[in-house]
């Protein structure tokens, strides 16, 4: 039987683009579904009905939602270029680490830039990429999942690409080189990889979206 593959998205989306690359890594064909987020489409409701997001992946008629437990998905589904580490350990590790850039570093991010740049909540985000930034020192490696990116680079594509445009919209600096030598390096690689550049979306696209989102228009 032909796998029947969909994924309903949404171009600009970081959670979105976060599937498309672990799709792409693996090299599997997948028919593109692209949702109106301000007018969502029956579909994406009936396979998202808790929380109503994209991406959704469709494979042969089941729905699975969260970009990283997608990403899981794909990895256990289809073989060939690894997502996630084999060994059951370094499994834990790599989940531990997407998990806390959801749970905890992203939120303190996007606080920053809510916020025009406050300094509580500028402070709180430099101590939670400060955890990133050393994690990178002690690996040694050009990407979280060493010589090549895996679940945790994925997960932090937010850092490495849909922030610099926010820096530029707010003009509020966050992730330089002179306080993350290591991450600046990291997103600069990441964002580098073929597979990774031939998905993000453009960046005049997202720099119009962040506008809207800050209320700098
Ligand atoms: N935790 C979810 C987040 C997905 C998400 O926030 N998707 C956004 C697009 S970037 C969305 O569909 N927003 C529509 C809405 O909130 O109504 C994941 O990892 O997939």
């Amino acid at each position: 039987m032909t796998d029947e593959l969909k994924l309903y998205g949404y171009a600009r989306s970081l959670y979105v683009c976060r599937v498309k690359i672990a799709l792409d890594m693996k090299g599997i064909k997948y028919e593109n579904v692209e949702e109106d987020i301000s007018n969502k489409s029956a579909d994406l409701l009936k396979y998202n009905p808790v929380h109503k997001k994209v991406p959704v992946l469709v494979h042969n008629g089941n729905p699975i939602t969260e970009s990283l437990v997608i990403i899981e998905y794909i990895d256990d589904v289809w073989k060939g270029v690894p997502v996630l580490p084999q060994d059951p350990y370094e499994k834990s590790v790599a989940r531990f680490w997407a998990k806390f850039i959801d749970d905890k570093c992203a939120p303190a991010v996007i606080k920053v830039f809510l916020s025009n740049g406050e300094q509580q909540a500028l402070a709180e985000a430099f101590e939670q990429l400060q955890i990133l930034e050393n994690e990178l020192k002690v690996k040694g490696t050009k990407f979280f999942g060493g010589d090549n990116i895996n679940l945790v680079d994925i997960a932090a594509d937010f850092l490495a690409y849909w922030v610099g445009a926010l820096e530029e919209v707010t003009e509020v600096k966050l992730i330089t080189e002179d306080k993350f030598p290591k991450l600046v390096k990291w997103a600069e690689n990441f964002i580098n990889c073929k597979v990774v550049k031939e998905i993000l979306p453009p960046r005049e696209g997202l720099i119009e979206y962040f506008k809207k989102w800050t209320g700098k228009e």
